[in-house]
């Protein structure tokens, strides 16, 4: 297999975007910070998931652009994309990212190397000695491929089992190379590319649990015997049925002093309004008081395009307004937003988001939930904008009073026009499909 080097600039672009980035901050004092430059003020990153087919959108790259400064393919670096058929890679779609990323002066992380998900058949039909080889091809072919462009790698993903056995995870590199896989794939990582931090990323180890201890025990056998790990990636998909831990910031410390940098990687809080809001300020919170948490990602740029959508868990919501959540990390890394913005706290602005989920669906029909909810100041009312497909006719609304105009729909509240800042209402409609299963488009929210 041939190895080729993609190519040597990176670090020349991304010092020329670095000063370009100086000079237009010194030409605008008074712009408000992102979640970039707010987090570079506490020496951190602040990243996001990114997927190749949404950057020819341009509130989608706008949105990127101005805000992260890092990012993680969210798919297109995974075996399947990159290694469909054995020695033959692909690397279009991650290329695409990498080389936003640059233009943009981003880090980049990188996602994943060895894992049992997304991963093409051939890979489990081979044999142990095959397999081994194979495995490490593939670590060769990626790193080499981007070698010196990577921030950090995950060179592991997920290799232990959830619930109390801190068991390792039944895959193809486990059942047929042991416990040894995950040391061999670090070792042959860190010859790849020396510059690429090196880390091992998994979920439910955000507090100290079974999973995490398993995993503790893990990075202190390695540091110990010297295996190259430079990093521990902590997922975060909070939601209800998993909360972020009381001990997170406990537990980041706790590997962090095993001499690792730990990095939260793959972060979203379902929910909405301030109680989201409250726990991105705990995670970020958590992150800052552990000087070795040198960054986070959250897992994707708007609720829209989320692997959990209807959880609504992201910061941006689908028009790309800023949320309550958005307002609470950006003040937790202690930057300031623009006093125009609708949606930071405290700027006499009134102002609201919707986000829509089709909640129930039958072959003839369906139902709409919209969910409004306050920026950082109490509303006394909303209206927000329903565009249906043209076939397409509401039976029914509650919680909200309509009024049309050809297929847009427009609703204000019935008896739910006051909202606290970040508190939520919402309202629910029934669709007859009349042939067309498209979802409706929902508006930009206004508030008075
Ligand atoms: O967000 C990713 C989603 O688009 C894919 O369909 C899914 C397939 O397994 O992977 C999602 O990302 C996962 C990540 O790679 C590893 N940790 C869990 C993430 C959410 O499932």
């Amino acid at each position: 297999m041939s190895m080729t080097v993609r190519r040597l600039t990176r670090a020349a672009t991304a010092g020329l975007v670095a000063a370009a980035a100086l000079t237009a901050a010194a030409h605008s004092a008074e712009a408000a910070d992102t979640l970039g430059s707010a987090a570079a003020g506490q020496g951190r990153y602040f990243g996001t998931a990114v997927a190749a087919n949404h950057l020819g959108e341009a509130d989608y790259a706008a949105t990127l652009d101005r805000e992260f400064s890092s990012v993680t393919p969210e798919n297109e670096m995974k075996w399947d994309a990159t290694e469909p058929s054995r020695g033959t890679f692909s690397f279009g779609s991650a290329d695409r990212i990498v080389d936003h990323a640059q233009s943009q002066g981003m880090d980049v992380r990188g996602h994943t190397l060895v894992w049992h998900s997304q991963l093409p058949s051939w890979v489990g039909s081979l044999g142990a000695s095959d397999l081994r080889t194979a495995m490490n091809d593939h670590i060769n072919g990626l790193m080499g491929h981007y070698k010196g462009e990577i921030h950090s790698w995950d060179v592991v993903n997920e290799a232990f089992q959830d619930g109390g056995s801190g068991a390792r995870r039944s895959s193809p590199f486990q059942d047929k190379l042991g416990n040894g896989f995950i040391e061999e794939a670090f070792r042959t990582a860190r010859a790849a590319d020396p510059a690429a931090k090196l880390c091992y990323n998994d979920y439910n180890t955000d507090g100290v649990n079974a999973k995490s201890n398993a995993v503790y025990d893990m990075v202190k056998d390695f540091k110990s015997r010297g295996v190259p790990i430079d990093c521990v990636g902590f997922q975060s998909h909070f939601n209800s049925n998993s909360p972020v831990p009381s001990d997170y910031r406990q537990n980041l410390q706790r590997f962090a002093d095993l001499g690792v940098d730990v990095q939260i990687t793959e972060l979203d809080i379902e929910g909405s309004g301030s109680a989201q809001a409250a726990d991105y300020t705990k995670v970020v919170e958590a992150c800052l008081a552990v000087s070795r948490c040198t960054g986070m990602t959250v897992w994707g740029v708007t609720d829209k395009y989320s692997w959990r959508s209807s959880g609504t868990p992201l910061l941006f919501d689908g028009n790309y307004s800023e949320k309550p959540a958005y307002d609470a990390v950006l003040s937790a890394l202690g930057g300031s937003g623009d006093p125009g913005d609708p949606g930071d706290p405290g700027d006499g602005t009134p102002s609201c988001t919707a986000t829509y989920t089709r909640t129930a669906d039958w072959s003839s029909g369906y139902n709409g939930q919209v969910t409004i909810t306050a920026g950082g100041e109490p509303i006394s009312s909303w209206t927000a904008t329903v565009t249906l497909p043209a076939q397409q006719s509401v039976s029914a609304l509650w919680n909200g009073t309509p009024a049309w105009s050809g297929n847009v729909m427009t609703v204000r509240p019935s008896w739910n026009g006051t909202l606290a800042a970040g508190a939520s209402t919402g309202f629910g409609f029934t669709v007859a499909k009349n042939g067309s299963d498209a979802a409706p488009a929902i508006g930009i929210c206004t508030a008075s």
